[in-house]
């Protein structure tokens, strides 16, 4: 059965749209596994907790020190992209993401990343002290990291943002968010048909839902053995902040009898949810 999670990553993503010489907008969003922590909307001098826990612990002065950190960064980042626009003639409109990871592992040490796409590709990443084109990227992306691998100063800072800041960010978000990243709830269960796919046929569908955290296992079986052909949807969000999934199965109408649906949880133990199929239900 799924085990609980032990491990959390922690995922950063900076959303910049330029739409031509002069609009832009900047968003950010901050995650530790399946859970927001941060917005940083363009609208906003500063990040916003979504979390009670989302300082984690950091003092006022640490949290503040931060925050200016990534405030000069988004002034200059906007004006820097304004000139390498120029400097590499590129076109409007353009869209920029930028993705940040930090993992924490075993030992106390932890592995971050830092990598950028322009148009939806990968253009360039942080690797150790220096800007690297990503594999396939368009030229530019060389004069780029090299125009880039140029200033010292932001270098120091993106390697102490990653290999100091975030992994004690994200030591202190385990600590004072543990409770809720542990959090277990239990799914319910029902069954319904669908559609008949064809006459003389049977869409048997199990429902699951209320469930936290987000792996869960639902499969058909006859007995124990899993039956071949059924489907799984994707596993979607709830607004109570618990997941939802429905697995279906398309049958003969005559072999319908004699089917349950099995519900695996972490939440659950090892009491899976079993639910028969009423061979009498009409369809
Ligand atoms: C056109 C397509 C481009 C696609 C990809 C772009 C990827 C860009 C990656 N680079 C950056 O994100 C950095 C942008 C800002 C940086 O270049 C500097 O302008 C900025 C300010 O630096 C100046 O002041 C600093 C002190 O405040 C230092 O003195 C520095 O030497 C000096 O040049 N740098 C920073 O704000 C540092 C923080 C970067 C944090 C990045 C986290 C994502």
């Amino acid at each position: 059965s799924p085990e609980p999670q032990t491990s959390y990553s922690f995922r950063g993503l900076q959303i910049s749209s330029f739409a031509n010489r002069s609009w832009t907008r900047t968003d950010v969003l901050g995650w530790l596994g399946e859970l927001q922590l941060y917005t940083w909307r363009n609208e906003s001098d500063t990040v916003g907790f979504l979390k009670p826990w989302s300082q984690g612990t950091f003092s006022e002065q640490q949290w503040e020190q931060l925050q200016h950190t990534l405030q000069v960064y988004r002034r200059s980042f906007t004006r820097d992209i304004w000139e390498f626009v120029k400097m590499l003639h590129l076109d409007y409109p353009l869209e920029i993401q930028i993705s940040l990871g930090c993992d924490l592992l075993p030992r106390n040490t932890s592995e971050s990343f830092l990598r950028a796409a322009f148009q939806g590709k990968d253009v360039l990443s942080f690797q150790g002290m220096s800007w690297v084109p990503a594999p396939d990227a368009p030229p530019w992306s060389q004069e780029l990291c090299k125009k880039l691998n140029q200033d010292q100063g932001t270098k120091e800072t993106v390697h102490w943002l990653l290999h100091d800041v975030w992994p004690e960010l994200v030591r202190g978000l385990l600590q004072m968010g543990k409770s809720e990243l542990e959090k277990q709830v239990k799914p319910e269960a029902w069954l319904s048909s669908g559609p008949p796919p064809r006459p003389g046929h049977l869409r048997l569908v199990c429902h699951v839902s209320g469930f936290y955290p987000k792996p869960v296992r639902v499969t058909w079986v006859r007995g124990e053995q899993e039956e071949p052909g059924t489907q799984q949807g994707d596993v979607m969000p709830n607004a109570d902040s618990t997941w939802y999934l429905r697995v279906t199965l398309d049958v003969e109408a005559a072999e319908a009898a004699g089917l349950s649906c099995r519900v695996k949880h972490s939440s659950l133990g090892d009491q899976d949810i079993i639910l028969y199929w009423d061979g009498n239900r009409v369809s």
